[in-house]
């Protein structure tokens, strides 16, 4: 089984720090302005179910997850989110732009935990079975990345990693966005934030005029 591409889906990635928050604020109003319908969501989230997932995920106060139990959680987390939330938006002919999906899996349950990259396939075919049309990957050196996100104040369980965990993140993204040149694009996030927003608005203006 193989994946269906879906062109209205659009997925942001990256490091701790890369301005995702902003530049899908940016993305969801280059939309907006040319009359497009919009659902803005996340992961893991993205559903009242999926959102405590997350919780169960992320919250420093739990137990900490074993290694398969945080792959399985984020894939449940995901197969809810893509059952109720991603499909249906599709379906009635929206745009969907997600803050992490299934690549997120590839970089911190694969790359960075050293999780088994075909068993994150098998699950990416038989739970989720779609991917994005493009996918933004916002790449900052892991140093100017962690030094901005600790500068925001709290940091959850994951982002509390070690400064090895985030550069083998980095490292198994750059890998995927090799990987699939077909849909990623890889932009410069250690510049101004209002210059990493500007590219992406331009990547994804070029990807609407090119027809999708
Ligand atoms: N995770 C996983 O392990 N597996 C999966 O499959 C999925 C997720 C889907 C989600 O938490 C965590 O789950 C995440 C991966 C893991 N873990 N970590 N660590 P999250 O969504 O809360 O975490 P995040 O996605 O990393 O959020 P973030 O750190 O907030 O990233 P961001 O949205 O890219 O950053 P931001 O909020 O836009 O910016 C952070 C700060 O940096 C803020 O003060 C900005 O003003 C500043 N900033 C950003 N860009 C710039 C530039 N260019 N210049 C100056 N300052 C900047």
């Amino acid at each position: 089984m193989t994946l269906k591409r879906q062109p209205r889906l659009v997925t942001l990635e990256g490091g701790e720090g890369a301005g995702k928050s902003t530049v899908l604020a940016a993305l969801a109003e280059a939309l907006t302005g040319r009359g497009i319908e919009v659902v803005r969501t996340r992961e893991p989230g993205g559903t009242p179910l999926a959102e405590q997932i997350r919780d169960l995920l992320l919250d420093p106060g739990h137990e900490p997850p074993s290694r398969d139990t945080e792959l399985l959680l984020m894939f449940a987390a995901r197969a809810q989110h893509v059952r109720e939330t991603v499909l249906p938006a599709l379906q009635r002919g929206a745009w969907v732009l997600s803050d992490r999906f299934t690549d997120a899996s590839y970089a911190y349950q694969g790359g960075a935990r050293g999780g088994d990259v075909q068993f994150i396939a098998e699950l990416e075919r038989r739970v989720v079975g779609i991917e994005p049309g493009l996918t933004l990957l916002l790449d900052v050196p892991v140093e100017i990345g962690l030094r901005r996100m600790r500068g925001r104040g709290d940091v959850d369980r994951i982002e509390s990693e070690r400064e090895e965990f985030f550069e083998r993140v980095r490292t198994a993204y750059q890998g995927r966005a090799q990987a699939h040149p077909d849909r990623f694009r890889v932009i410069d996030a250690s510049r101004p934030l209002v210059d990493v927003t500007a590219a992406s608005v331009e990547l994804l203006h070029a990807y609407l005029e090119d027809g999708q």
